[in-house]
């Protein structure tokens, strides 16, 4: 008897600075359907899902930064969404950026079961890039300026079967994230990102960054003994290219489905979460081979 989960991540084209949340979510909930009619019980959507990339413009007006924010979850824009997945049956990951009753400003991820309720939330922890204009830059990142670090840790939760575990884009480079997933015994790992194909401070990686991607993604499957699905908001938004490459990875590091665009695609995996058992009482068996004692710079500084 073998824990089967179909799985399918929903990538997102370019979504343009003034297209409506309404438009982003009717793109959702076309790829939302395609996915049900394959056979998927769990969508991933991408990180900030619902609106262009607003982290790579300097904004000097609380207003105009505050637009880009969910006050509430689902709202009247985002309702059709949960609405369509509950008449589907299906669940389903969604990155926004989240304005809290008390004025907190997160990068968020939420996990929404089969019935449309909220089962899971994180917060993004390690956000990228500066706090500052820099107007060298072809475009700004940041994310220090209008997100704080998240304040939920890397929880997992028993979801669909399994036990799942969230984080958001440039976590997945941290090996970090992935361990205190792994030890928090998740099995599959869900995330988004928009991952500029230009990185300004260090140009000469730009012909890396699929691969240091996947390589993020591999080894942390790997090393983890997990599955991960990955979705990108992905092609050229408001003259910024942002990667594709929306992939599902096996627990042996092994790339199981990839998209072929940059464009709204629907790509899909039935992922046998039993398989993380092939890596956990094998080679990377925790409890038989992780020598923590010697792990204590990990936690005890920064750089
Ligand atoms: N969204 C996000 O975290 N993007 C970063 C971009 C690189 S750092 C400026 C990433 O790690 O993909």
């Amino acid at each position: 008897m073998t824990r089967r989960l179909h799985v399918a991540v929903a990538q997102l084209g370019p979504i343009a600075r003034e297209e409506p949340r309404a438009s982003a979510v009717a793109r959702m909930v076309a790829m939302l359907r395609e996915a049900a009619a394959r056979g998927a019980k769990l969508v991933v959507f991408p990180e900030l899902a619902l609106t262009s990339f607003f982290p790579r413009w300097w904004m000097e007006d609380a207003a105009e930064v505050e637009r880009w924010f969910e006050r509430e979850m689902p709202s009247p824009e985002t309702r059709p969404l949960f609405e369509a997945a509950a008449a589907l049956g299906v669940g389903f990951h969604l990155g926004y950026a989240e304005l809290t009753p008390e004025g907190s400003r997160f990068n968020t991820a939420i996990l929404v079961g089969p019935d449309g309720a909220i089962l899971a939330k994180y917060r993004k922890i390690h956000l990228p890039g500066h706090r500052c204009h820099e107007p060298w830059r072809p475009f700004q990142h940041l994310e220090k300026l209008y997100f704080e670090k998240g304040d939920l840790g890397f929880r997992t939760f028993d979801a669909f079967g399994g036990k799942l575990g969230l984080c958001i884009c440039n976590d997945r480079r941290w090996p970090e994230t992935w361990r205190v997933l792994g030890l928090g015994g998740a099995e599959l790992v869900l995330l988004g990102y928009n991952t500029p194909a230009h990185y300004p401070p260090a140009p000469e990686h730009d012909h890396l960054q699929y691969f240091h991607h996947e390589l993020s993604l591999q080894a942390g499957c790997y090393q983890n003994g997990l599955w991960a699905a990955a979705a990108a908001k992905a092609g050229r938004e408001e003259g910024c290219d942002l990667i594709g490459g929306s992939i599902i990875v096996a627990p042996t590091g092994e790339v199981v489905a990839r998209a072929a665009t940059t464009a709204d695609e629907v790509i899909s995996a039935v992922v046998d979460l039993d398989r993380c058992a092939e890596i956990r009482r094998n080679i990377f068996d925790f409890a038989q081979h992780r020598e923590p004692q010697d792990y204590a710079a990990i936690t005890a500084r920064k750089g």
